[in-house]
């Protein structure tokens, strides 16, 4: 029995070092100290020992229990040890792993174009203003010129917002103009940059919002010369030195004369390709000499003040400058497409 004993000990310990889990050990306890254990089963045979070897062999086993209860405990200890620190490793955070960057955004196209523009007409002296797109159409047509029954006034052109066409969307940034006039000191040289509405269907050119650069200089003895030399040189800053125009006879209602102003094709020099159809020129806007009727609204004398105005689309620039076919892919907003700028 003693032989039997020392046997069970020395199985006990050694399956119990060769655990790898906690789950292990509790077999390992069963086997060993549970109800139906090795250990129990030799107590059980005690019955067949004399009554002075029982108590000893009795004291014999409650030792060796007792060793294996503190070596499972030991044991135990030692794995759960084990698998924390193993833990601990996977879980560790290396503080010194580069972080990861954020992703910057940056201007839409339209903006880089429009910031261009604002910086050539502030270097220029002139003030940029902002101001609503809901407009009155006092200001957007009457104060302007076009009085009732103007062609542009037409409903299947413009938004308005109720029946009797006293509230619109504004059809161009000129209101601004209008508002620079009423409310602003003498001389004026302002820009008025925005967006704008016109019931155009969508296509590969067209789009029922656009943006718009219009500007303004009242002054004394402004003319033609003043507005032909500003314009050349928004021509020559934005497509270069040396660049060619050239100045259309127009008509607007609310400049006498008026003209549109074209630059040479910076892709053929004028000689006609793809990039100007054809025809050797490109237009970028169009302008004029104040109507007198305009400032006269305004309360401004014709006869002590003139003045000369622009007005261009932004987004056919921002085509041409940035090769870009399509207007629609201005306003999709896809990423892949803005990313290009
Ligand atoms: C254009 C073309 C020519 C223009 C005129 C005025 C104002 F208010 F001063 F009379 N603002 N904008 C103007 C002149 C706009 O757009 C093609």
């Amino acid at each position: 029995m003693k032989e039997q004993l020392a046997k069970i000990k020395a199985e006990a310990l050694n399956a119990l070092e060769s655990t790898q889990a906690v789950a292990d050990l509790d077999a390992l306890r069963v086997k060993y100290l549970g109800k139906k254990g090795e250990l129990t089963s030799l107590l059980k045979q005690m019955g067949a020992l004399s009554p002075e070897e029982r108590p000893r062999m009795g004291a014999l086993v409650n030792e060796v229990k007792a060793n294996l209860e503190a070596a499972l405990e030991g044991q135990a200890k030692k794995l759960e040890q084990a698998a924390m620190e193993a833990r601990l490793k996977l879980e560790a955070v290396d503080v010194t792993i580069p972080g990861k960057a954020p992703k910057l955004g940056h201007k839409h196209p339209m903006y880089l174009a429009l910031d261009e523009i604002k910086d050539i007409f502030i270097g220029m002296g002139f003030t940029v203003l902002d101001g609503p797109e809901i407009e009155l159409a006092e200001l957007n047509f009457d104060r302007l010129n076009a009085e009732e029954g103007h062609p542009s006034r037409d409903w299947s052109d413009t938004f308005y917002f109720s029946a009797d066409e006293k509230v619109m969307l504004r059809s161009q940034t000129s209101p601004m103009q209008v508002r620079a006039m009423d409310t602003m000191e003498l001389p004026i040289r302002i820009i008025a940059p925005g967006r704008v509405y016109r019931k155009d269907e969508v296509d590969a050119t067209h789009s029922p919002m656009f943006h718009q650069v219009e500007g303004m200089v009242i002054d004394k003895n402004v003319t033609m010369a003043d507005l032909k030399g500003t314009l050349n040189t928004l021509a020559e800053q934005l497509f270069g030195k040396g660049t060619v125009t050239r100045f259309r006879p127009h008509h607007f209602p609310f400049t006498e004369p008026s003209c549109e102003m074209d630059v040479q094709c910076h892709k053929c020099g004028g000689a006609g390709c793809p990039t100007c159809k054809g025809e050797g020129w490109i237009e970028i806007l169009g302008a004029g000499m104040i109507h007198p009727r305009v400032l006269e609204m305004a309360g401004i004398d014709p006869g002590e003040w003139s003045g000369w105005a622009f007005g261009m689309g932004l987004e056919r620039t921002a085509m041409g400058r940035f090769k870009i076919s399509d207007l629609r892919l201005i306003f999709e907003n896809d990423v892949r497409f803005l990313e290009q700028f």
